[in-house]
């Protein structure tokens, strides 16, 4: 059966690659796609996002909105550079012209809109912050009974999280810490929640046999580009610092044509909205329920990013 998906992304090496991804799954009818600049730029974000829909989207149409949503807490810059670098692959950039189209409306009245028109209901992928999901949710309520479920990259409940920024304590993931208020506010919803959470992210890091693998297979198309795109961001080596690229978002995506290759369970959790842990999930009786992703099978995950990347 096919399955509607929507997705928002944020613009970074791996929101890029998992709009690729997304677009390799046959059970998967792509609806629409919101781009929001919290870890990227929004521009380059948006052109990136529509020529890999045109270069590897099989004739597919699918329309990308640009956000106008603003966070709490900025992202690094140097962070948000990489979506000007996949923008300029010469990969993407053969054709010289662009036919994916853009929205004439911002991506929260996109989804909307989208979820409104599709008959069946849609499966959210959210891998940047929820910002537009909380804007549009405020603005239409009704879409909730449209949405099958979300699937969020986001949150987590061990004691550090990956955010190192002053007047911080450091138990937020980055997603939930651009606009905590945001997470708040799809909490406060009765929609169902899948939480990729980096309990399961932090076991998928960008390692150097990983690159190697995909280097080696570069005559495919498909697998190129996943080496050229992680060629972008730092690896894990001897430390992880700040700076270390996970596959985070990837593992989000590959759980939807995928589920097999994760363990979850349900916890009941809060989010802090403001303050020193702004961003933070917590566990906690009071909480709503969410679908806690904890575990991955690391082989099997990369085996299938790998043979869904090849165009053959
Ligand atoms: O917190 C993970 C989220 C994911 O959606 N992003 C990157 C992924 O797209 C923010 C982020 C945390 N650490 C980062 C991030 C890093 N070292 N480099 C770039 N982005
Ligand atoms: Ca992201």
């Amino acid at each position: 059966m096919m399955k509607n998906v929507y997705l928002n992304h944020d613009g970074g090496v791996d929101d890029l690659v998992s709009l690729f991804l997304l677009l390799q799954m046959d059970d998967v009818n792509l609806t629409g796609v919101g781009v929001i600049p919290a870890d990227c730029y929004l521009e380059p974000a948006a052109y990136a996002s529509r020529k890999i829909i045109d270069r590897f989207g099989h004739g597919k149409s699918v329309e990308v909105a640009a956000s106008n949503s603003r966070g709490v807490n900025a992202f690094p810059k140097d962070w948000r550079m990489h979506a000007f670098y996949v923008d300029a692959l010469p990969l993407l950039n053969e054709k010289g012209s662009i036919d994916a189209p853009l929205a004439s409306v911002p991506s929260h009245e996109h989804l909307i809109e989208t979820l409104r028109k599709t008959d069946d209901p849609t499966t959210l992928v959210f891998i940047g912050p929820l910002t537009d999901l909380a804007r549009a949710l405020t603005k239409a309520p009704d879409i909730e009974d449209k949405i099958e479920k979300l699937i969020w990259m986001g949150g987590t409940f061990l004691e550090v999280g990956n955010v190192e920024e002053p007047e911080h304590d450091g138990t937020a993931e980055w997603n939930a810490f651009w606009d905590p208020e945001a997470a708040k506010r799809v909490w406060d919803s009765s929609i169902v929640i899948d939480l990729v959470a980096l309990e399961s992210t932090n076991m998928v890091p960008l390692t150097l046999d990983v690159r190697q693998n995909w280097a080696s297979q570069r005559e495919d198309l498909g697998i190129d580009f996943l080496g050229q795109c992680y060629a972008m961001v730092p690896p894990l080596v001897h430390n992880q610092t700040n700076s270390t690229y996970f596959l985070w978002d990837v593992l989000t995506t590959a759980t939807v044509g995928n589920e097999g290759l994760v363990k979850k369970k349900t916890v009941k959790s809060i989010v802090h909205d403001s303050g020193v842990s702004q961003g933070r999930t917590e566990l906690s009786e009071d909480g709503r329920e969410v679908n806690l992703v904890y575990e991955v099978n690391r082989d099997s995950f990369f085996d299938y990013v790998t043979e869904l990347s090849r165009q053959g």
